[in-house]
């Protein structure tokens, strides 16, 4: 069993209940197991401002899934939902993306874990202390420190907790 967690984000049609829906489905899923969310958060695009407001949130599981399994499972359930692929950090109907699984480290084309962007994005490190405070990356990094430095070094994206 791995301990990994999800990052979900949307800004095309209704994200939130798109969000509500995409977590039901995870919650179907019979490899995936002990589902904890986060709160909804509204933010700022990161990337074109040309496009409309997201809402994130963070998922952890545990599961038997191997990360490229895992991946194939939530990309899967991103075309259930629509999702087309567009112009890169562009608007989407669902986005899932492995932020973290379990203490591992790869660099893959296709998959990188941890996420390439986490240390960068309030509206990922935020969700994820929400989940656990006491977090550590594979790195043993405090993830409170992370978020320290970002608050510290970068603009935000005006992030709001909405439910
Ligand atoms: N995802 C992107 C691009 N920009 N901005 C916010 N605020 N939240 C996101 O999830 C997001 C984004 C592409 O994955
Ligand atoms: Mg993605
Ligand atoms: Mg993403």
């Amino acid at each position: 069993m791995s301990r990994v967690y999800l990052g979900l984000g949307a800004n095309l049609g209704e994200p939130t209940r798109t969000l509500r829906e995409a977590i039901t489905v995870l919650r179907q899923q019979a490899q995936l197991t002990q589902l904890e969310c986060s709160s909804f958060y509204r933010s700022k695009p990161m990337g074109p401002a040309d496009q409309p407001d997201y809402v994130n949130a963070v998922v952890r599981i545990e599961t038997t899934l191997s990360p490229f399994e895992l991946l194939r499972l939530v990309q899967q359930i991103e075309q259930q939902f629509g999702r087309q692929r567009q112009r890169r950090w562009g608007e989407r109907s669902l986005d899932i993306d492995i932020l973290l699984y379990g203490e591992t480290t790869m660099s893959d084309e296709q998959l990188h874990i941890p996420h390439l962007g986490l240390c960068q994005r309030d509206f990922v490190v935020v969700p994820l202390l929400e989940l656990d405070a006491s977090l550590c990356l594979p790195d043993g990094r405090p993830l409170k420190q992370v978020w320290q430095q970002l608050q510290a070094t970068q603009p935000g994206h005006d992030l709001v907790k909405i439910s």
